[in-house]
């Protein structure tokens, strides 16, 4: 049983917290109760729209989701951590508008952050634990059935916008999100209730793929974060021109978003980014060969969606690029790989380019990015 917390032992443990949140690396934290109710119908009707597409994880639990006591017994508060992932000088609008590169989420140059968040909130979990002399405590990184947003908003971290992401006022979207389920019954921060796109809608806009249905409603299945990162199939050959050179992840929707030109770049030294995947050649990253890619994703996000569906993710970026030799020669040596889904896409690209060399030299396919959009520091959000 944790201790019962008075005035001044609660507002002893704030500070200490806030101490030690800083020494971990973590940009913020608050604190919400678990009333998330008011989710629930949003993400029943999401989920029977089938939105979620093949991620059977988000339908698996159901509303449990939603409810934290269901997952841990006992949970009365749900502390909310954010960290800041943006490198410095990666570039993102540049690449983008390079079609022989390959665009990688921002959030995935560096390392993985699952474990190294799990790792950091358990001891910030063990610190509390200690100081509050008991109490449980279960530590959760996108690890478990968890509404991690909603909580975000709950203890006023931020609002769920109309990109769906979590945006905070001072900080932009470029964060994860962590929690710890207690049942210490430390006081709750004052819930996020107003929204801040007014009526801003520059992300519905831009996305590549059309994915939103609306303000607030995202078809996961067009998304090309789950297209080259959930999705375990061919990729819809009516979707792969829109794609671009996104072979990992997606960030337009951040990326145009003003709220985020009061973004923070991380101070995290595992999250700078690695093998100058920042800014590669589609080429250079669709010659490694499966060793290669396991050595150079070691301890990365990339790793978990394997060498195949890299060679496919990035068979697409090359069918949208520009009609090289170069490319076009490095397509013909994965001609014969052993997996029919790289083959396909392979066999898509090569024809694409061919088509493309014949009719249009020099053209590319790849969508005119963020169509020109430069934020500056003059942005004002809306
Ligand atoms: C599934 C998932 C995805 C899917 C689906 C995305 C989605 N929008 O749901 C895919 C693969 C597409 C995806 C992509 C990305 N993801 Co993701 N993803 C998740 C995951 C695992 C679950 C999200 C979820 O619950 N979706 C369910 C739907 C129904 O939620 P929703 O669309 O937000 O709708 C909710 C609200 O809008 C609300 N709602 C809507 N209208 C209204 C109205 C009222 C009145 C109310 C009360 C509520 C309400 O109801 C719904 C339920 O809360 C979370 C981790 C976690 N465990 O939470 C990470 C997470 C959301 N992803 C994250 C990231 C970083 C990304 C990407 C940026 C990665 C990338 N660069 O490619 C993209 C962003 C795409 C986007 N615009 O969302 C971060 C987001 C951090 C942040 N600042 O918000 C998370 C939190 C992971 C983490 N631990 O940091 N993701
Ligand atoms: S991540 Fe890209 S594809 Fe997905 S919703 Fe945002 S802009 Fe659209
Ligand atoms: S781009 Fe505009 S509408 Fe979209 S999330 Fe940002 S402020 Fe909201």
């Amino acid at each position: 049983m944790p201790s019962l917390l008075t005035p001044q032992s609660h507002a002893t443990l704030r500070q200490q917290i806030d101490g030690w949140v800083q020494t971990l690396g973590f940009s913020q934290w608050a604190v919400s109760d678990i009333r998330l109710e008011d989710h629930e119908p949003y993400l029943q009707k999401w989920l029977d729209a089938g939105y979620h597409g093949s991620m059977a994880y988000m339908e698996r639990h159901g509303m449990r989701r939603a409810r934290p006591a269901e997952l841990v017994p006992d949970t009365c508060r749900v502390i909310t951590v954010r960290m800041n992932y943006l490198a410095a000088d990666t570039e993102p609008l540049r690449v983008l508008g390079s079609p022989e590169k390959a665009y990688i989420s921002r959030y995935a140059l560096g390392r993985d952050y699952h474990k190294l968040m799990r790792k950091r909130l358990a001891q910030l979990a063990a610190l509390i634990q200690e100081s509050a002399e008991g109490g449980q405590y279960r530590a959760f990184v996108d690890s478990a059935p968890v509404l991690e947003r909603a909580l975000a908003e709950r203890a006023g971290m931020g609002w769920i916008a109309k990109n769906t992401m979590l945006i905070n006022e001072r900080a932009g979207s470029w964060f994860f999100l962590g929690e710890i389920y207690t049942d210490l019954p430390l006081a709750a921060d004052t819930p996020k209730t107003n929204k801040h796109c007014g009526s801003c809608s520059a992300c519905l806009e831009i996305c590549p793929t059309q994915a939103f249905v609306g303000p607030f409603e995202l078809d996961a299945r067009r998304c090309i974060s789950y297209l080259t990162i959930e999705h375990h199939g061919s990729i819809d050959p009516a979707l792969r021109p829109l794609m671009g050179n996104r072979v990992f992840g997606c960030d337009d929707c951040q990326l145009v978003c003003p709220w985020n030109k009061f973004a923070q770049h991380t101070t995290e030294a595992d999250f700078q980014p690695r093998h100058g995947l920042q800014n590669s050649e589609l080429v250079a990253l669709f010659l490694w060969d499966e060793a290669t890619f396991l050595t150079r994703t070691e301890g990365s996000a990339i790793r978990r969606i394997g060498h195949e569906r890299w060679l496919r993710n990035l068979a697409v970026g090359l069918g949208n690029g520009p009609a090289t030799e170069h490319a076009q020669a490095a397509l013909a040596t994965r001609l014969d790989h052993p997996s029919a889904l790289v083959r396909e896409h392979v066999s898509w690209a090569l024809s694409t380019l061919r088509a493309r060399a014949k009719n249009a030299p020099g053209s590319t396919a790849a969508l005119q990015p963020i169509h020109g959009y430069h934020p500056t520091p003059d942005d004002s959000p809306p």
